[in-house]
């Protein structure tokens, strides 16, 4: 299910669960230690099975709005970039901003291993409070600022994973046709 109905065919809308993506990364909305946790996160690591824990202890965490990449084991997706969203705290603490780095250090270091194609999820937008519809506004900016760096890249694929943020998205991208 994807909407090309956008002005870059490269940004392809999908309504449904991360870990049946079949790209070459899966983007994973992780926490500072990279162990695991609920939401996406644990969805991930329950489909990769156990090898991606092992690799992300070797990792030693990740800063906020920083991203780290590891094999995806039992996943469709070759590789997982796991990158920590800032805690939405009202948005005078650089939240923004860090949302926005998550995504252009994700496609970066998409780029470097030479990647063509990367699914998003909503970064932010459960646990860590985000408000929905700003956080795809940044993310779609980021992605859109970024993608001239990262020429590898052909498919940016936005995972939403409930109505309410598929929604957001697909306005957002119509808005720009
Ligand atoms: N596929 C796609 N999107 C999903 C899936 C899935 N399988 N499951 C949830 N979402 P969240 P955060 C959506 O809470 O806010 C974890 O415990 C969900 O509907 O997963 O960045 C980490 O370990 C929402 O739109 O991530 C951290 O501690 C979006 O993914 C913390 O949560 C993000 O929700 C990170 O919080």
């Amino acid at each position: 299910m994807s909407t090309p109905a956008n002005r870059d065919q490269r940004l392809e809308l999908c309504r449904g669960d991360i870990t049946r993506c079949r790209v070459d990364a899966i983007v994973n909305a992780a926490n500072q230690t990279l162990l695991g946790g609920g939401g996406v996160d644990g969805a991930i690591h329950r489909a990769a099975g156990p090898e991606l824990l092992a690799e992300c202890r070797r990792l030693q965490g990740c800063r906020t709005g920083e991203a780290k990449i590891t094999r995806g084991y039992r996943l469709p997706a070759s590789y997982v970039i796991h990158t920590v969203g800032p805690v939405w705290h009202g948005g005078n603490q650089g939240e923004k901003e860090l949302l926005q780095a998550c995504y252009r250090h994700s496609l970066l270091l998409a780029a470097e291993h030479r990647l063509t194609s990367i699914a998003f999820p909503a970064i932010s937008t459960g646990v860590y409070r985000f408000p929905p519809s700003l956080a795809a506004e940044l993310a779609l900016e980021a992605v859109r600022d970024t993608l001239p760096r990262t020429p590898t890249i052909t498919r940016v694929i936005f995972v939403c994973f409930n109505a309410e943020t598929y929604r957001i998205y697909e306005r957002l991208l119509a808005d720009c046709r």
